[in-house]
C-alpha cells in the first residue's frame, strides 16, 4: 500500500535524480517520509526511468542489487532489489572512468546475461532462463549511492535506482548452458592486487535465479524483461571503493577478464 501522492513521489524522483546527476549527497529520504513502503519506492524508480526517457535517453537493460550474502551483509539489508540501467551509464571495456562526475564509486563483480525470448513472471525458473539466454559475459558495475556515507535502507535506495550508476561488459562471452554459473571463479583486482574473490553460486545460489526473480518481481507490476535485456545479475563479491587514478580488473573464469581506470 503506497502513503506518498502523485506530487511527492514526482518531487522525490527529480530530487534523487538532480543528486546524481550533479554528483551531491543527499541524506536518506526515508529521514522525512518515515512510513514509505516499497511501493513508494519502486514508484520513484519508475518516475526517474520516465523522466530519464522523456529527456532521450533509452534503458538498455536492469540489474539486479543485493543479491549476495557478502553485498547483504555490507549494506545491513535482507532482500534483493532491481533498478535500471540507462544508455549513457554504459562505458566501453577499457574506458577511463570520470570519478568527478561520481560521489564515491564502488565495483562490483558480476555476471551479465543477455536475453533472446521474453521472461515472465510469475513463477519464471532457472531452466526458463537459461533456454531464454543467448549468452552471458563479465560485468564491473560501478555503483554509487546518492546517499551520504552509503547509509540508507531498502526503500530509499530502491528509490535511488539501487545506486546504479556505471557499468562496463567486455571479456569473453560464454553460452549460459555450457557453463556451470555457480562454480564460475571470479577475481576483482585493483592496482593489480586482488581485493574480492568469488563464484557464481554466491548470487542466490546461481545467477541464473536472480533473473527468474527479477521476471517474478517485475510481474508485480504486469511487466516482463523483453528479449534483448542486458541483466546485471548482481554482485557476487562485497563492492570495493575505488578513487581516481585507480585500475581495476575483473577475470571471470572461462570468460576473460574486464578493465577500466578512474580518473
Ligand atoms: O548492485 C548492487 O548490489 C547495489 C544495490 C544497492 C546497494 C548498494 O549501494 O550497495
Ligand atoms: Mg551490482
Amino acid at each position: 500500500m503506497s502513503t506518498l501522492n502523485t506530487d511527492q513521489i514526482e518531487s522525490l524522483s527529480e530530487h534523487l535524480e538532480s543528486a546524481e546527476l550533479h554528483a551531491r549527497a543527499v541524506h536518506k529520504i526515508t529521514d522525512d517520509y518515515l512510513d514509505m513502503d516499497f511501493e513508494d519506492a519502486y514508484a520513484i524508480q519508475w518516475a526517474t526511468r520516465r523522466r530519464k526517457e522523456s529527456r532521450g535517453s533509452r534503458i538498455v537493460g536492469l540489474k539486479m542489487g543485493l543479491t549476495s550474502r557478502a553485498k547483504m551483509k555490507q549494506m545491513g539489508v535482507e532482500e534483493p532489489i532491481y533498478g535500471f540501467l540507462a544508455d549513457y551509464f554504459q562505458e566501453a571495456e577499457g574506458a577511463e572512468i570520470d570519478t568527478s562526475k561520481l560521489i564515491h564509486p564502488k565495483v562490483e563483480a558480476e555476471i551479465a546475461f543477455m536475453t533472446r525470448a521474453p521472461l515472465r513472471g510469475p513463477g519464471c525458473h532457472v531452466g526458463q532462463v537459461l533456454a531464454a539466454t543467448e549468452f552471458v559475459m563479465p560485468a564491473v558495475e560501478i555503483i554509487d549511492s546518492r546517499y551520504e556515507n552509503f547509509r540508507f535502507d531498502l526503500p530509499s535506495v530502491i528509490a535511488d535506482n539501487a545506486s546504479s550508476s556505471r557499468f562496463v561488459t567486455g571479456g569473453a562471452i560464454a553460452g549460459a548452458r555450457e557453463m556451470d554459473l555457480r562454480t564460475v571463479g571470479v577475481v576483482l583486482e585493483k592496482n593489480g592486487e586482488p581485493v574480492e574473490v568469488g563464484a557464481g553460486a554466491a548470487v542466490l545460489n546461481h545467477p541464473a535465479s536472480s533473473i527468474a526473480l527479477l521476471a517474478n518481481m517485475l510481474a508485480a507490476r504486469g511487466e516482463e524483461l523483453p528479449a534483448g535485456s542486458l541483466i546485471l545479475s548482481g554482485g557476487i563479491t562485497a563492492a570495493a571503493s575505488v578513487s581516481a587514478g585507480d585500475s581495476v580488473t575483473l577475470r571471470a573464469q572461462g570468460m576473460g577478464s574486464v578493465s577500466l581506470r578512474f580518473e
